[in-house]
């Protein structure tokens, strides 16, 4: 017999295995690195509060990184956040718990305030993908379901995660608009755009593909 009810999460997720994860942060840092170091890039620095020329070091800039890679499906708060019951209750996200997915990432990008991963989810992937995920933090707009679909790789001083999925969310909405970002060539062996207000984003010449598991964070 059950006798203890159900402990919801702090979130579900997709958790990169652990092989995955040290291959992707260096990924990150590499990017970081030859971003910082791109004479495009230091020509546009202040929407980052740096004067244009400056050297700016984006590994410290992004100091914050998770302890954990993941692509958060349903952020709960212990079941504090409305709807993470009936998620949890779901039978896709029952079904697929500590399942292994593989995970696809085509794009790399930075903001002034956060550093990412854009996650290209699967059919069976977006079974598990809250129908409001999109809704949620940008209700006037309409997204095709799993655009915020993330991983964070590193948030600057005083940002909090959130705000990645957020910012990705942003990117493509300047996409959608159409014609607001402009080539700035190529670095990581990608091509690399200039959006807007310090918006950066690297096509990957390749997808990245991760082994994650699904599964809830109760830390
Ligand atoms: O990088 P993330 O997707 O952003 O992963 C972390 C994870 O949950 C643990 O904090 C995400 N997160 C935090 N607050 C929210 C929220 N209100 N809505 C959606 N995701 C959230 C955070």
């Amino acid at each position: 017999p059950a006798l203890e009810k159900e402990i919801i999460p702090l979130y579900f997720g997709w958790f990169v295995t652990k092989r995955d994860e040290d291959a992707l942060r260096k990924t990150s840092q590499d990017f970081l690195e030859q971003l910082g170091n791109f004479k495009p890039f230091k020509k546009r620095l202040q929407a980052y509060g740096y004067e244009d020329k400056h050297k700016l070091d984006l590994l410290k800039y992004f100091g914050k990184t998770p302890n954990i890679l993941h692509c958060t499906t349903k952020y709960c708060d212990y079941g504090k956040v409305t709807g993470s019951e009936e998620y949890a209750q779901q039978e896709a996200v029952k079904k697929g718990y500590s399942k292994a997915y593989t995970l696809h990432l085509t794009a790399l990008f930075v903001t002034p305030r956060t550093a990412g991963a854009r996650v290209e989810l699967t059919e069976e992937q977006l079974s598990l993908w809250p129908l409001d995920a999109e809704k949620e933090v940008m209700p006037k707009d309409a997204f095709p379901r799993g655009s915020r679909a993330h991983i964070t790789l590193g948030t600057a001083t005083e940002v909090q995660d959130v705000q990645t999925g957020i910012d990705l969310l942003e990117f493509i909405k300047l996409q959608q608009a159409g014609g607001e970002r402009e080539d700035m060539g190529e670095i990581c062996g990608g091509r690399i755009h200039y959006y807007e207000n310090g918006m950066w984003m690297l096509t990957l010449p390749r997808k990245i593909e991760l082994k994650t598991i699904f599964s809830g964070y109760y830390g």
